[in-house]
C-alpha cells in the first residue's frame, strides 16, 4: 500500500505566486506560525510561472508590479526596464523567495484537491491529488486572479500534424517559431503580446480574431531613473501614493470628465497618453468618465480609431481591427500592435464572420477554407478570478460546498472571505478592489494576518457573517451598476466563458476607499468577521 503523508499546520497557504510568497513569508518569519504553501508549478511565480510565451511581460509599470515589504529590495532592485519581461520578474520572485528563505517551506508539484472544514476539530483539511493529507487552523488560499486557463478545443485535434501550444502554459520545449507558419487563437493582452512579438520572426502569422479590441501603445523603455529616485528617497510615502489612488498604476486617476473640455483638449489629453503609453493610463488618467458613460467612452474610441485608420493601410484590415464594443475591457496595450498589420506576412481572420471550423492534418478549416499551418497558438485567457477556487473541492460548515455556495456566481465578504466557510482567507478573492495586484496582495495579506494574530488571542476563529457578506455584495455590485464593465462582454464579468454566470465580482470604489472601509472594520472589531 502506498503510505500517504500527513502534515499538521497552523497555516496552510495555497499558491506560491505573488500574494502566497508573501503569506508564508508573513505567517512563517513574521508571525512565528507553522505555515506551509502548496502549489502544483514546479517553481515560484504562480502566473509568472506558466506564462513563458513570446513577448510575455508586464504591461503594469515594474514600479508598482513589486513587493514593499522587503525594505532594501523595494528601493535598490534594478528592473531594466519599464515594464519588465516575464524572465525578470521570475528571476525577482525567485529572488524574494530565496533571501527570505521561502523555498524550505513550500511543496512544489503539489495540487491541492480539496479542503474540508472538520467542525468538531477546527481544522481544514486538504487532501492533495496524490492523496497526502495537511491539517491546518487556517487556509489562506492565493490562488490567482488569471491563472486557471481557458483552453477551448477545435474539433479533430488529433489529427493536427503540427502542435497546439496554451500561451498560459507555455512549455519548456516549445518549438523553434522561426520560418514557420502560425496561428494566434486570441486577441486579448496576452495575444497581442505574442502577436507583436512574433510577427518578425515567424515565416506567417495568421492572426484568428473573434473580436476586435481597443489597442493603445505600452510605451516600452528603460526603467525611469526619476521613479527610481523617488522610491529610494521615501519608499513608504510612494506606496502609500500608489495604493491611496484608485487603481494602484503609478497614476493618480483623472477628476475631469471627458465631456467637459473642449474637442482640441481632449485631442490634446488623449495624444500625450497615446505618446506615454499604458492601457490602464489611457483609459483613467486622461478622464474620469470613460468606462461610465456612452458619451465619454465614444471620445476615447473615436481617438483611437482615427489612430487604427491612420496606421492601418489596407482599409478592410482596419475595418476588421475596430471594435464593435466599448473601450471597458480590460485595457490592451501593445508597441507597434497595428503596425503589424501592415507586415506581408501578417493576415487577420475575422473569426466571428468565418470561424475556426476543426483541425485538419495540415491545419484549421477557417470559414470553409483550408488554413496550413505549422504550429497554433491559444492565447483564449482564463476562468478568471473564480476558476481556481472551485477547481477545490471545498466544504464548509455543514457540508456546504463552495461550487454550490457560488452556484449563482461567488459570494465573499471584502474579497478576503466567505460566509459558511470559517478560517478560509483569501488573497484577491472575489468583490476585491479592481487594482493591480502586487501591492495589493500585501495590504490584503497584512490585513489577514493582523486578522490570524486576534484569532489567536481566542479561539483560533474567524466567521463572516452572511449578513455582512451581503451588503458587501450589494455595495460592489450596485458599484458595477451602470458602468460600462458591466455590460460589455469580458473576464471582468465572466461572459468570456461559456455557461458560467455573468455577475459583478469587484469592488469598484477603488483602494484608496477599500482600505478606508476595511480600516473602519477593523477599528471597528473585525465587524462582519466575528473573531472567536
Ligand atoms: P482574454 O483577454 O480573455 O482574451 C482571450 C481571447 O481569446 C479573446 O480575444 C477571445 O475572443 C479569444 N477566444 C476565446 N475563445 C475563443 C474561441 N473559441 N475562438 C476564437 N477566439 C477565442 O485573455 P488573455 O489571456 O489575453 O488576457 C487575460 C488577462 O491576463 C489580461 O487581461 C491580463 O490581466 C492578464 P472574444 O473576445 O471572447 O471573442
Amino acid at each position: 500500500a502506498v503510505s500517504h503523508k500527513q502534515l499538521e499546520l497552523d497555516v496552510a497557504i495555497i499558491g506560491a505566486g505573488v500574494g502566497g510568497l508573501y503569506a508564508l513569508h508573513k505567517t512563517r518569519n513574521v508571525l512565528g506560525m507553522k505555515a506551509e504553501a502548496f502549489d502544483d508549478a514546479g517553481g515560484v511565480g504562480g502566473t509568472w510561472y506558466w506564462n513563458r510565451y513570446p513577448g510575455c511581460r508586464v504591461d503594469t509599470e515594474s514600479t508598482v508590479y513589486t513587493y514593499s515589504f522587503d525594505l532594501d529590495m523595494f528601493q535598490n532592485w534594478e528592473w531594466s526596464e519599464r515594464y519588465a519581461k516575464q524572465p525578470e520578474v521570475l528571476n525577482y520572485l525567485n529572488a524574494v523567495a530565496d533571501k527570505h528563505d521561502l523555498k524550505r517551506s513550500i511543496h512544489f508539484n503539489t495540487r491541492i484537491a480539496s479542503a474540508e472544514w472538520k467542525e468538531d476539530e477546527g481544522r481544514w483539511l486538504l487532501t492533495t491529488t496524490a492523496g497526502d493529507t495537511v491539517k491546518a487552523k487556517y487556509v489562506i488560499e492565493a490562488v490567482g486572479l488569471l491563472s486557471s486557463s481557458y483552453a477551448p478545443q477545435f474539433p479533430d485535434q488529433d489529427k493536427f500534424k503540427g502542435e497546439v501550444l496554451l500561451a498560459s502554459k507555455w512549455p519548456d520545449n516549445a518549438p523553434d517559431l522561426q520560418g514557420k507558419r502560425v496561428g494566434v487563437v486570441g486577441t486579448g493582452s496576452t495575444g497581442i503580446q505574442i502577436i507583436t512579438a512574433l510577427a518578425d520572426k515567424v515565416g506567417h502569422l495568421h492572426v484568428l480574431q473573434r473580436t476586435a479590441q481597443w489597442v493603445v501603445p505600452l510605451g516600452i523603455g528603460p526603467f525611469p531613473a526619476e521613479t527610481r529616485e523617488k522610491i529610494k528617497a521615501d519608499p513608504h510615502g510612494f506606496r502609500d501614493w500608489a495604493l491611496s489612488t484608485a487603481a494602484v498604476f503609478g497614476f493618480d486617476e483623472s477628476t475631469v470628465s471627458a465631456l467637459e473640455v473642449d474637442n482640441e483638449e481632449r485631442k490634446r489629453v488623449y495624444e500625450k497618453a497615446w505618446k506615454k503609453g499604458n492601457g490602464f493610463s489611457f483609459l483613467l488618467e486622461t478622464f474620469s468618465d470613460i468606462p461610465v458613460t456612452a458619451e465619454a467612452n465614444k471620445t476615447a474610441t473615436d481617438f483611437i480609431k482615427s489612430k487604427i485608420d491612420a496606421i492601418v493601410t489596407d482599409p478592410e484590415v482596419a475595418r476588421k481591427l475596430t471594435p464593435r464594443d466599448y473601450y471597458a475591457k480590460r485595457p490592451l496595450a501593445a508597441d507597434n500592435y497595428y503596425e503589424t498589420y501592415n507586415r506581408d506576412n501578417v493576415t487577420l481572420h475575422d473569426v466571428k464572420a468565418e470561424p475556426i471550423e476543426r483541425y485538419t492534418e495540415n491545419g484549421l478549416i477557417v470559414g470553409g477554407k483550408e488554413l496550413e499551418l505549422d504550429v497554433v497558438i491559444m492565447a483564449t485567457g482564463f476562468d478568471a478570478m473564480t476558476g481556481n477556487y472551485l477547481k477545490i473541492d471545498t466544504i464548509g460548515r455543514n457540508g456546504v460546498r463552495l461550487k454550490d455556495a457560488w452556484k449563482n456566481g461567488p459570494r465573499a465578504y471584502a474579497g478576503m472571505s466567505i460566509a459558511d466557510f470559517p478560517n478560509l482567507l483569501m488573497v484577491f478573492g472575489p468583490f476585491s478592489p479592481f487594482t493591480s495586484q502586487p501591492l495589493v496582495h500585501e495590504w490584503q495579506v497584512d490585513f489577514l494576518c493582523d486578522l490570524i494574530e486576534k484569532a489567536e488571542q481566542g479561539n483560533s476563529i474567524i466567521e463572516t457573517t452572511r449578513e455582512a457578506q451581503d451588503d458587501w455584495v450589494r455595495v460592489c455590485q450596485e458599484g458595477m451598476a451602470g458602468t460600462l464593465f458591466e455590460v460589455t462582454d469580458s473576464w471582468i464579468n465572466g461572459a468570456n466563458i461559456p455557461g458560467k454566470p455573468r455577475t459583478s465580482m469587484w469592488y469598484m470604489g477603488g483602494m484608496g476607499n477599500y482600505m478606508t472601509e476595511m480600516n473602519a472594520i477593523r477599528d471597528d472589531n473585525y465587524r462582519g468577521f466575528e473573531v472567536r
